[in-house]
């Protein structure tokens, strides 16, 4: 198995959409494309004078640092927690917060549907044996593994559908465990939340 996928397959250019999270890395939060860290600290440094403040400047360079700040900060906590649980032989995608449940199965691709440019918190399962949840565009793969609750954050720059499937063999029916990840916008997401449960079609067939 190959992280190459036949060109087109998904919407977008290769590489840099995505900052899945590291190994050992605290969560990666990106706004606009950019670490909210590094975005954080230049902003301080605009706001903040350098040198002998005349009365008032500090106070109102702390009140521009935080109406700087404060968006920011709402959209790296606006993350979405999906409940990613593998099973022989597909994926089960439980929104957290929402009653929100896709499941695959026989003849049906399920899609776990994520806004763009939002940090997706998940929390990956396995039902009976060792899976693993594979993007091969966003070079990211995790082991899903029974009794442990694999937990990591992902980001999607661009919308676009993106390939998935199990790279762990796990049975006669391991090639069958497919998903895509289709990474709308924060609008469509909401209205997919909001569009009623038990994993109804959002992918095509196998
Ligand atoms: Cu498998």
């Amino acid at each position: 198995m190959t992280a190459a996928e036949p060109p087109g397959a998904a919407a977008g250019g290769a590489g840099g959409e995505l900052a899945g999270s590291r190994p050992q890395a605290g969560p990666v939060y990106h706004v606009g494309g950019r670490l909210l860290g590094t975005k954080t600290t230049e902003l301080v440094k605009e706001s903040l004078p350098l040198h002998d403040p005349a009365p008032g400047t500090v106070k109102r360079a702390g009140r521009r640092l935080a109406l700087a700040v404060l968006p920011l900060l709402v959209a790296g906590c606006a993350r979405v927690t999906i409940d990613v649980t593998a099973f022989q032989w597909s994926w089960q995608f439980d929104y957290e917060g929402s009653d929100r449940q896709v499941i695959g199965g026989p003849g049906h691709v399920p899609e776990m549907v994520v806004p763009v440019g939002v940090p997706i918190h998940i929390k990956l399962r396995s039902a009976d044996v060792v899976h693993s949840f594979y993007v091969p565009r966003a070079l990211f793969k995790r082991q899903a593994i029974p009794g442990t609750t694999n937990e990591f954050d992902m980001n999607f720059q661009r919308v676009g559908l993106y390939h998935g499937q199990c790279a762990q063999y796990c049975g006669v029916a391991h090639s069958d465990m497919l998903f895509r990840v289709k990474v709308v916008s924060q609008d469509e997401f909401e209205r997919f939340l909001t569009s009623g449960r038990g994993g109804a079609p959002t992918g095509g067939g196998t």
